[in-house]
């Protein structure tokens, strides 16, 4: 009898115990030794593309859209909705400083600028399409080729028209020919300048801090719609891509879709709680949409939701390439609350840099690891410090580019890296304190000047 209670115990021991290690040996936390590595050890192949990125809401300034709308209001306990009650304003003055900060971006030595169009300029009205702004886009398009500088666009960096947010934007599936008339309209005005197109810039980011966190527009906290947004940001995607592949010149571009990957690792490697949120975590906001590229199934799950689930095996199809932003790593410890059942927690030793996460390059190195499993070839869309000390940057610089270098050496097929960003700009909840730019702004004058760390970028490109 005592012999039976005694393996019935252990039995939930025995699945517990099977659980963690399966969990160590298929996600390990990939640590290397820096003091034994040489990270000036770089190899990049022939025609590999060096660039710089930004976003139109971020740096050009007079925008009236979602965000504009979201950087006046407050949360219900009176604090702003951006750090410091800032508003995003004139930003960086890029619509008016194009001209001067393409030179800026020729001095950098790169080959390619990575911007995004701002829909709620183009459309300011539901089906009035801007003349003067399209011929804006047109003229930094011309101006950036006769600098040597490729133009890469991309279609949608968080921001709606108002018309569009007021109509439920991707919240139903209804919106997306919206959207996918609008791509096909900047494509048919740019598509003879432009060459490579990201259609829909990190669904997940949107989709979390928008939907699930509630600390973007439109700041709702409901994992149900969260799953719907995510489906209709990749349908969106799969929409645009085949529209514009149709048309007439669609065959010469190449088309792709951002996707931010931030791998989430247990706080306590010993603990299956840690493990089963973090994992949950990664599902849903990385590994979904990796998966449905590879296999055309989509499945958004949490505890507390009923899956959203569907298939389109089209969609295996649909990317020429995959752009890949990757900043760092999540840290994830559970606990017993009934809002909110995690937090993300750092060590003590990991070295922060001024966003709340650290530096850790082993973190691009496994990302791009993982988006190789979809077998197209791949860009680093985004990666950057926000380093306003200017102290860490050299550093992050060179770790993470060795990180993209040994996983080229090991045979990812990475055609590019742009870095984030060109300038100090308009950093979305956190307002203007987090100092991502090559190129330092005084936003008392407009002022640009380049950062003595950024130099290191500078140097980097000059080798290859
Ligand atoms: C994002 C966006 C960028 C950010 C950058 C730094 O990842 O949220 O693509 O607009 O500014 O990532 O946080």
């Amino acid at each position: 009898m005592i012999k039976k209670w005694f393996y019935i115990l252990l039995f939930p021991l025995f699945l517990l115990s099977g659980y963690l290690i399966i969990n160590h040996i298929k996600y390990p936390e990939v640590r290397w030794n820096w003091d034994q590595i040489d990270e000036t050890v770089l190899d990049f192949p022939k025609g590999f593309q060096w660039g710089v990125a930004t976003s139109a809401h971020q740096v050009e300034g007079n925008s009236i859209n979602n965000w504009s709308r979201w950087e006046e209001g407050n949360f219900q306990d009176g604090l702003p909705h951006i750090h410091e009650g800032e508003k995003s304003g004139i930003a960086s003055d890029h619509w008016k400083r194009f001209k001067e900060d393409i030179l800026l971006i020729k001095e950098l030595g790169v080959d390619v600028y990575r911007f995004s169009v701002e829909w709620s300029k183009i459309e300011p009205e539901e089906g009035l399409f801007s003349k003067k702004a399209i011929q804006h886009y047109q003229e930094v398009c011309d101006a950036l080729l006769s600098a040597g500088i490729k133009p890469v666009i991309t279609l949608h960096h968080f921001t709606n028209p108002l018309w569009f947010e007021d109509l439920g934007a991707f919240e139903k599936e209804e919106n997306i020919k919206y959207f996918t008339r609008f791509s096909e309209f900047v494509f048919e005005e740019l598509n003879a300048k432009v060459e490579k197109w990201c259609t829909i810039n990190e669904p997940a980011v949107y989709t979390s801090q928008g939907y699930f966190n509630g600390v973007f527009p439109p700041g709702k906290k409901d994992p149900q719609l969260a799953g719907v947004v995510m489906k209709n940001l990749l349908l969106a995607h799969t929409r645009v891509y085949n529209l514009l592949k149709s048309h007439r010149n669609g065959k010469k571009h190449q088309i792709g879709i951002v996707k931010n990957i931030f791998p989430f690792d247990p706080f306590n490697r010993w603990n299956p709680l840690d493990w089963f949120v973090s994992r949950t975590l990664d599902e849903v906001f990385n590994q979904g949409a990796l998966d449905y590229f590879i296999t055309g199934n989509f499945e958004f799950n949490m505890p507390g939701m009923n899956k959203v689930v569907f298939n389109d095996p089209s969609v295996i199809k649909s990317l020429d390439f995959i752009g890949l932003n990757n900043y760092s790593h999540q840290r994830v410890k559970s606990q017993f609350s009934l809002n909110n059942f995690f937090r993300f927690q750092f060590y003590d030793d990991e070295e922060m840099t001024d966003m709340p996460y650290p530096i850790y390059p082993e973190a691009i190195y496994r990302s791009i690891k993982r988006v190789s499993a979809i077998g197209k070839p791949i860009i680093i869309t985004e990666n950057g410090v926000a380093d306003k000390s200017d102290t860490i940057r050299p550093k992050y610089i060179d770790r993470y580019l060795f990180a993209v270098s040994k996983a080229i050496d090991e045979g990812a097929n990475i055609k590019g890296y742009y870095y984030w960003t060109l300038m100090d700009n308009f950093e979305w909840s956190e307002g203007y304190a987090m100092k991502f730019g090559l190129y330092e702004v005084d936003f008392k004058n407009q002022k640009r000047t380049l950062r003595e760390g950024s130099k290191h970028y500078i140097d980097i490109i000059s080798k290859f």
